[in-house]
């Protein structure tokens, strides 16, 4: 063989090498997006066999209803006072507790209906979350409609600059500890002595969703093992 030859056959499985390096990095950053993206439901409500445990300020203005809901049964919410701020729900115990491994990393998703706005409105009021503990209250305000919607998904982080933390709170110390999660229900208010009718708003699928934090680590000393591995191959 002459050196020519040898010169050649080193600078192939070089650029081989090369080849095989960037080819494993590129499946490594393909398959990162599925170990970061893994995300998990902690709790989730889908009312399709009843209320599953919420409950409501105002029971009397709550029911569960079988279908109609995205999809099956749904919970309604029927206004009998036309006050704004009368109608919340109130999450069960499965989405209570320890929310500090959501902080950043989680989020709170639901999907409403204004079905109907009733009669007489005089204005609308916001999608409101309320969390709340020993260490304080926080609360996330949406947009408010404008009329009545179909179904529509909510999605809200779980991270500090999203919500409004009360005076005198502390938003770690509030999610060590939420003994409270309620969803406001109510987004139209109606004219003052409007006798008509008036709204009613439907609930469903609210869930609490953690988002694993990436395990980078782990991830490079896969990227690592599998480089390695190639090279010993192609050195034979
Ligand atoms: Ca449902
Ligand atoms: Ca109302």
């Amino acid at each position: 063989m002459t050196s020519n030859n040898i010169l050649l056959i080193v600078l192939l499985r070089t650029l081989a090498k090369s080849y095989v390096i960037l080819l494993v990095l590129v499946v490594c950053i393909l398959f990162q997006g599925r170990i970061v993206r893994a995300d998990f439901v902690v709790a989730e409500s889908t009312f399709d066999t009843d209320l599953d445990g919420w409950t409501s300020n105002n029971l009397g203005e709550t029911s569960w209803q079988s279908a109609g809901g995205n999809p099956d049964g749904y919970l309604r919410f029927t206004d009998l006072t036309a006050d704004l701020a009368n109608g919340f729900a109130t999450a069960p115990s499965k989405f209570l507790g320890d929310w500090s491994s959501l902080d950043g990393l989680g989020r709170v998703e639901w999907d409403e209906s204004l079905i109907d706005t009733g009669e007489n409105v005089d204005s609308f009021g916001a999608p409101t979350l309320i969390i709340s503990g020993p260490g304080g209250r926080a609360v996330w305000i949406g947009t408010a409609p404008t009329g009545s919607t179909t179904w529509e998904a909510f999605s809200v982080p779980i991270s500090e600059s999203s919500w409004e933390v009360d005076s005198g709170g502390n938003w770690n110390a509030l999610l060590s500890s939420v003994t409270e999660f309620r969803i406001q229900l109510e987004h139209v208010l109606q004219s003052p002595g409007a006798t008509g009718m008036k709204d009613i708003l439907g609930l469903d699928n609210v869930r609490l969703i953690q988002v694993p934090e990436p395990h980078s680590g782990l991830l490079i000393l896969a990227c690592v093992a599998g480089i390695l591995a190639c090279r010993s191959i192609l050195d034979g």
